[in-house]
């Protein structure tokens, strides 16, 4: 394929600009105006699934199709017969006040692969199925990787009677958008039929960008843990009521975030957030009755990960005797690590190498629907080059388009990878019956 461009954006040329302005489009659906907030089974939420569809459909997908969970899937035949499936894909709801590649990137990419591949008339010998994960980020319910899950296999029924800031149940909020939550269990596949997973992201950090790369191999996905931790003390006189000798819920949550800071700055690898804190129903002049925080703990080893969350628990448990106050804490996402399949990684980076890029590899700080789908069949992603310092879950988070360009490209060339693989890997053919001669 032609490409007019010195590998610095001045002309990337279509496929890249076209993935942008794919980004574009599907940023155009939001539950807030004047930011990016996609959250699941929401009316933009729901638009965006349709946009998605759309595109689809223009590409050249041979089916498409909107799933129980509300993932929206894409069909392209390969041309053996019975063939295994590839699936590759990624979510399409955000954090909120995001940005719009995360996640989309890992699905227009695969779709503007497909259309290049339809255009020419090529189908690999495999089936390519690309999946745009309908929940991933845990915002609206607090359950993460709902896509995913299902298509794994791993859907937790349990987490449909959970509800919103609303108090809508999800399972409201499914059948309110046209899903049916009892046909979930039906969605998982058949691994014997799948030659693995491969996922397309944002790298979310500056590792490329310093490295002045535009694409990376990823090693493994570092395992995370999110809990939401409750403190309750005793409300009272902010005017009246002595410094000493108060249960302050705030004050005791305020030593927690620093303790866990403190415990997750010591080792390298390990990293420790309070994204959440706030005192419900606070007012100015009440010392603060309850405070809630969000903890998320992830390191690139599980058993790292884990012994930070223990002394945690035991200094937050430290914090609260001295505080006079209780707490309770409940886990809400646990994923383990999640090592790339050595074969997958080999083809994306014969898959660079075949278009002049150096096979770089890193590990991923962040959780993808990839480390779910691990449970499933192999895995391995691909990173794209994340601009402005590498900055992500914020609206300024950017690539270049001769970088998409370079990752659509990345992908087809995956996919002839993995084809020269299955041929290879196949079976001689049977020899044809000869009939009587
Ligand atoms: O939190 C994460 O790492 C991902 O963006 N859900
Ligand atoms: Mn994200
Ligand atoms: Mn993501």
């Amino acid at each position: 394929m032609e490409r007019k461009h010195d590998g610095h954006g001045r002309d990337a040329p279509r496929d890249g600009h076209r993935v942008m302005a794919w980004a574009d489009a599907l940023a155009a659906h939001s539950d807030r105006d004047g930011e990016l907030t996609l959250t699941y089974c929401t009316p933009a939420h729901l638009a965006c699934a349709q946009a998605i569809g759309g595109l689809m459909r223009e590409a050249g997908f041979d089916s498409v199709e909107r799933d129980a969970v509300g993932n929206v899937v894409g069909r392209y035949r390969g041309t053996a017969p019975d063939a295994h499936t590839l699936l590759t894909g990624s979510h399409f709801d955000t954090v909120r006040n995001g940005g719009r590649y995360d996640g989309r990137l890992g699905i227009l990419v695969p779709i503007a692969a497909v259309a290049r591949l339809a255009a020419a008339g090529r189908r690999p010998s495999f089936d390519l199925e690309v999946i745009a994960f309908a929940e991933e980020e845990g915002v609206r319910f607090r359950s993460t990787f709902l896509g995913s899950s299902a298509v794994a296999g791993r859907f937790d029924t349990g987490v449909l009677e959970t509800r919103d800031a609303d108090g809508i149940s999800m399972a409201e909020a499914m059948r309110g958008c046209g899903l049916d939550p009892s046909a979930i269990p039906a969605l998982a596949r058949d691994p014997s039929r799948l030659i693995g997973f491969i996922e397309v992201h944002i790298e979310q950090g500056p590792v490329l960008l310093g490295q002045g790369l535009a694409l990376g191999v990823v090693t493994s996905i570092n395992g995370g843990v999110r809990r939401m931790i409750e403190i309750e003390g005793l409300a009272g006189h902010a005017g009246t009521t002595p410094m000493t000798g108060r249960h302050d819920a705030a004050c005791a949550a305020a030593e927690i975030v620093l303790a866990i800071e403190t415990r997750c700055a010591r080792e390298p690898g390990l990293v420790g957030t309070v994204g959440q804190l706030e005192v419900p129903n606070g007012s100015t002049n009440v010392i603060a009755a309850r405070c809630r925080l969000s903890i998320d703990v992830r390191a690139p080893v599980d058993a790292q990960r884990d012994a930070a969350l223990a002394d945690i628990d035991r200094e937050i448990a430290s914090i609260c005797a001295r505080r006079g106050v209780t707490w309770r804490s409940d886990e809400v996402m646990r994923a383990a690590a999640a090592p790339s399949d050595p074969g997958l990684m080999r083809a994306w980076s014969r898959a660079l190498e075949s278009i002049g890029l150096p096979a770089f590899a890193l590990p991923s700080g962040a959780g993808h629907d990839a480390m779910m789908m691990a449970s499933l069949c192999p895995q391995a992603m691909l990173f794209v080059r994340c601009g402005h310092g590498g900055i992500s879950h914020n609206p300024r988070e950017t690539i270049r388009a001769d970088d998409a360009q370079l990752a659509v490209d990345a992908f087809v060339a995956m996919l002839d990878q993995l084809d020269a693989a299955a041929v290879a890997r196949a079976p001689d053919p049977a020899p044809t019956e000869t009939g009587p001669t």
